[in-house]
C-alpha cells in the first residue's frame, strides 16, 4: 500500500441496513475512497452475538455485502469482505482479550442495552464484541474508523486496549481515531425519538430500511412520532421533529434555518410527505442497484473472495507480528 491513511469499517448483517446505519455510517464511506486506502467487512462474527436464525444469517450476509456495493463501495478501489472469512481477526481477538479488563467491558453502553434486550441470552461474545471490534481495527494497523456517534465509546475502549498492549509489549498498533460526520452521527427511532433508529427494532414502523419502496418509506415517516405543537422548528424538548430535521437536512443538504423557512405557517403532515418523499428518492439509485447486483451470485462471490485474499494478506502479517511480540513461538507453516 502506498501512503494514504487506512480507513476501517464493518457493519453486522443483522438484517437490511437502516437509513441510521445508511446516514451515520455507509453512505459516507464511498466518498472516502477518494482520499483512502480503505477496507469495509460485513461483520457476521459480531452477528452471533444476538440469535441468528442460520439460513437467514448467511443470506443477511450476501444481502449485506451486495447492499454495501449499491451504496457507493467498489470492491476494486477497496478491500471489501466477509469478516469470518479472515480468521485473523479471531486470532488477534484472544490477544486483546487478555489485555482487556472485565470492569471496562461491563461499562459498555452496549453491552447494557443489548443484554436488557435479550436477557436470556446475556452470552460471553455479546460482553467481549469490544475486543473483537478492536482486533477488526487493529488487524489492519487502521488509522481511521468512520463509525456513528454510538459506536464512539467502543472506538475509546480500542484506543486503550491498543495502548495497554503497547505498553506490555512494546510499541506496535497505532491507535485508531474515530471520523464522525457532524450531521447525521446518531438517527433516532420514528417511533420513540431518544432511541437509536436499529436494525432489530421490533418495531417495523420504528426504522427505515434503505430497500423499503417508496410507499413503505412515507408511510412510515407519517406515523413518526412528533409533539403537540405545529411549528417545525430545532429546539430542545423537540426530539421527533429535531431528528426529521436532521434526516431532512442529510438528505437535502438544507440547514436548518431553511427548513424552518421552508416549512413556516405549514403543519408537521406536509413536513412529513416532504422528508418521506426526499428520503425515498435519495434511496430509489440504491434500490435499483441493489436489485441488479443481487441476481449476480457469481459476481458477488469473486468479490468477496477477492476481498478476503486482500485482507488475509494485510492482516496476517500483522496478527503474526502480534504473536511474536506476546512470546507465542513463530508459526512453523
Ligand atoms: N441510528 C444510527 N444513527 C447513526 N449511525 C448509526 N449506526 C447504527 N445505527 C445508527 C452506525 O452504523 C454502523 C454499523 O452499525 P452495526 O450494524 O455494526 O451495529 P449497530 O451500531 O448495533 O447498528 P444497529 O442498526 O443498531 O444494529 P443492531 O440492531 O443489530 O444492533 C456503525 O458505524 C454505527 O455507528
Amino acid at each position: 500500500m502506498d501512503d494514504k491513511k487506512l480507513i476501517f469499517s464493518a457493519i453486522q448483517p443483522t438484517g437490511t441496513f437502516t437509513l441510521g446505519n445508511y446516514i451515520g455510517a455507509v453512505r459516507n464511506w464511498g466518498p472516502l475512497q477518494e482520499q483512502y486506502n480503505c477496507i469495509y467487512c460485513v461483520a457476521d462474527l459480531h452477528a452471533i452475538t444476538v440469535k441468528q436464525e442460520p439460513a437467514k444469517l448467511r443470506q443477511n450476509t450476501l444481502a449485506a455485502y451486495a447492499l454495501l456495493m449499491a451504496c457507493g463501495l467498489d470492491p476494486e478501489r477497496s478491500i471489501l469482505f466477509i469478516q469470518s472469512h479472515a480468521h485473523t481477526h479471531n486470532d488477534l481477538n484472544w490477544l486483546l482479550c487478555c489485555n482487556t479488563q472485565f470492569g471496562e467491558l461491563s461499562r459498555m453502553t452496549q453491552f447494557k442495552d443489548k443484554s436488557q434486550k435479550h436477557p436470556d441470552d446475556v452470552n460471553a461474545g455479546l460482553f467481549t464484541y469490544p475486543s473483537l471490534m478492536a482486533a477488526d481495527i487493529l488487524a489492519y494497523n487502521a488509522d481511521l474508523v468512520p463509525v456513528g456517534v454510538d459506536q464512539k465509546q467502543h472506538l475509546e475502549l480500542a484506543r486503550n486496549i491498543a495502548q495497554r498492549f503497547n505498553q506490555r509489549y512494546g510499541d506496535f498498533f497505532k491507535l485508531p481515531e474515530p471520523y464522525i460526520t457532524e450531521v447525521g452521527a446518531k438517527i433516532m427511532s420514528l417511533q420513540d425519538p431518544t432511541k437509536k433508529m436499529s436494525k432489530s427494532d421490533e418495531n417495523v414502523n420504528a426504522c427505515i430500511l434503505i430497500l423499503d419502496d417508496k410507499d413503505t418509506i412515507v408511510r412510515k415517516f407519517k406515523r413518526a412520532v412528533t409533539d403537540s405543537e405545529a411549528e417545525v422548528a430545532f429546539r430542545e424538548g423537540k426530539d421527533g421533529i429535531n431528528n426529521l430535521m436532521s434526516i431532512y437536512s442529510c438528505v437535502t443538504g438544507k440547514d436548518y434555518a431553511a427548513i424552518e423557512a421552508e416549512f413556516a405557517g405549514k403543519g408537521y403532515g406536509d413536513f412529513k410527505l416532504a422528508v418521506g418523499e426526499a428520503v425515498a428518492d435519495s434511496l430509489e439509485p440504491v434500490r435499483t442497484e441493489f436489485a441488479r447486483l443481487i441476481n449476480d451470485k457469481a459476481y458477488l462471490k469473486d468479490c468477496y473472495t477477492k476481498g478476503a485474499e486482500k485482507a488475509m494478506k494485510i492482516s496476517s502479517r500483522i496478527v503474526s507480528k502480534a504473536y511474536h511480540k506476546v512470546g507465542f513461538v513463530d508459526r512453523p507453516f
